[in-house]
């Protein structure tokens, strides 16, 4: 279906069936409107269903899929979403009986990644979680083909369909390992940069969290609050999804306790596997940051769940031993707060970044947490002392140096740990 350039929405029936184990369904149901509007389509029909347990070829009951059915042919819509996932097997059931698209979650979130792409290394990411989707799936599409594969003697049982399908698995196969392999080149420039900015030393902190919690708008505008107008901005939207790459900025402070700040792409509950796997290299920013700032919207009244999924993608990046701190933004929508903000409570911070309100204290939280128990100190190295200095450029914050006759000549931001080691070097003022 091609729907680019167009700026009529394409009108989808939304199908959802509710299971007796599911608690959340309506949760699911309004979050898939979220995620068809983002996909720049509109729902035109609802059609739900409550059963123990899905129909193994249907998903939904064959009367229930007949309903679907006129329901499409009577809105004249051009595609079906489910808000469940669907086997291959229903997929093509349900295509059959429908005669339009079917699309289930997982699809739905790989199409929208797919627009939104706009590094060479999202697309590629997304390309190849694409492919890993659609291969399992690929039979449905050629099956019309196959069924008129008329030939007889030994090839009569291998269709026109079946041929070209084989041909198209080789093929997305191929593709898929020359992708593998691109990404893993652009793994390794990341992974260069990324130690090249731990050398310059500087604390790093990732902001986290549910797609339009307002990450971006947070980064935005404490880039512009910290004076560092030089800095491009991130795309900030109302939409599921706006940002899907990494921006990474330094927040200046007063005091030099300057910090690099990262903004990557949203989380949302049951992530597609294809995509978690696709997209590690852009969340592992989060995995590698000395602290992580949980951004939660506090307006959504599922927020506390939206922070379970956070929690849990987190664990699987395995970046829950990171420090944390909760920043609970968009509180200026919350009756009960937004008279009185910013609110903190232990390692959490209400706050609203739309309206600039909290910004210096989150700064300050920030950077009371990165910088904890971090001393600046004046030190004079003798030259013998190489191996101390380079300690320090990998592991403190140099704040300036300057090669003397006796020695070298450091002003230096020490975390804790190292403090010890230079205080035999310490001199009351820069000589
Ligand atoms: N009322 C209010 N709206 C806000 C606040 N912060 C952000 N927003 C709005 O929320 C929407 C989403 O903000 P983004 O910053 O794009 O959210 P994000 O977390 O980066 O989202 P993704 O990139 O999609 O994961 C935008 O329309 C913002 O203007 C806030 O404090 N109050
Ligand atoms: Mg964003």
């Amino acid at each position: 279906m091609r729907m680019e350039n167009t700026e009529d929405l394409v009108r989808v029936v939304l199908a959802g069936l509710e299971l007796d184990t599911d608690e959340d369904f309506e949760h699911s149901m309004e979050e898939m409107l979220s995620l068809v509007d983002a996909c720049n389509m509109e729902v035109v029909d609802v059609v739900r269903q409550k059963l123990p347990h899905p129909e193994a070829g249907t998903y939904l009951g064959k009367g229930k899929a007949n309903e679907l059915k006129e329901a499409v042919i009577q809105t004249g819509a051009e595609c079906c979403v489910f808000e469940g996932n669907l086997s291959p097997a229903q997929l093509r059931n349900l295509q059959n009986i429908t005669g339009v698209e079917v699309w289930d979650r997982t699809r739905l979130i790989l199409e929208i990644f797919s627009r939104r792409a706009r590094t060479r290394e999202a697309r590629l990411q997304v390309e190849s979680a694409y492919l890993q989707y659609m291969l399992p799936r690929l039979s449905g599409m050629w099956q019309h083909l196959g069924r008129q594969g008329g030939a007889s003697g030994s090839m009569s049982n291998r269709g026109i369909g079946e041929t070209q399908l084989e041909l198209d698995r080789r093929h997305i196969n191929t593709r898929i390992a020359e992708l593998s392999r691109e990404l893993e080149t652009i793994t390794k420039t990341h992974n260069v940069q990324r130690a090249g900015r731990m050398k310059s030393t500087l604390p790093s902190v990732a902001l986290v969290g549910y797609t339009n919690a307002g990450k971006s708008t947070i980064l935005n505008k404490l880039v512009e609050y910290s004076g560092n107008s030089d800095e491009k901005k991130v795309f900030q939207k109302d939409m599921l999804f706006a940002t899907l790459d990494t921006s990474i900025r330094r927040i200046h402070t007063e005091g030099n306790k300057d910090f690099l700040l990262s903004d990557t792409v949203g989380f949302i509950e049951d992530l597609p596997t294809t995509l978690i796997k696709a997209f590690r290299s852009t969340l592992e920013e989060a995995a590698h940051a000395d602290l992580i700032v949980v951004v939660l919207d506090v307006s959504d009244p599922y927020y506390r769940r939206h922070k379970r999924v956070t929690e849990d993608t987190l664990k699987e990046l395995e970046a829950d031993t990171i420090p944390r701190i909760y920043c609970m933004n968009k509180a200026d929508l919350v009756e009960d707060y937004s008279d009185q903000l910013p609110k903190i409570k232990e390692d959490e911070i209400w706050i609203s970044a739309e309206q600039g309100r909290g910004l210096q204290e989150l700064l300050d939280m920030i950077i009371a947490k990165v910088y904890s128990g971090s001393e600046t100190v004046n030190i004079l190295l003798p030259f013998a002392r190489g191996d101390l200095l380079n300690l320090l450029h990998n592991r403190a914050h140099i704040l300036s140096e300057e090669y003397q006759a006796d020695g070298v000549a450091v002003t230096v931001n020490c975390p804790a740990e190292l403090l010890e080691r230079v205080r035999e070097y310490q001199v009351a003022e820069p000589d």
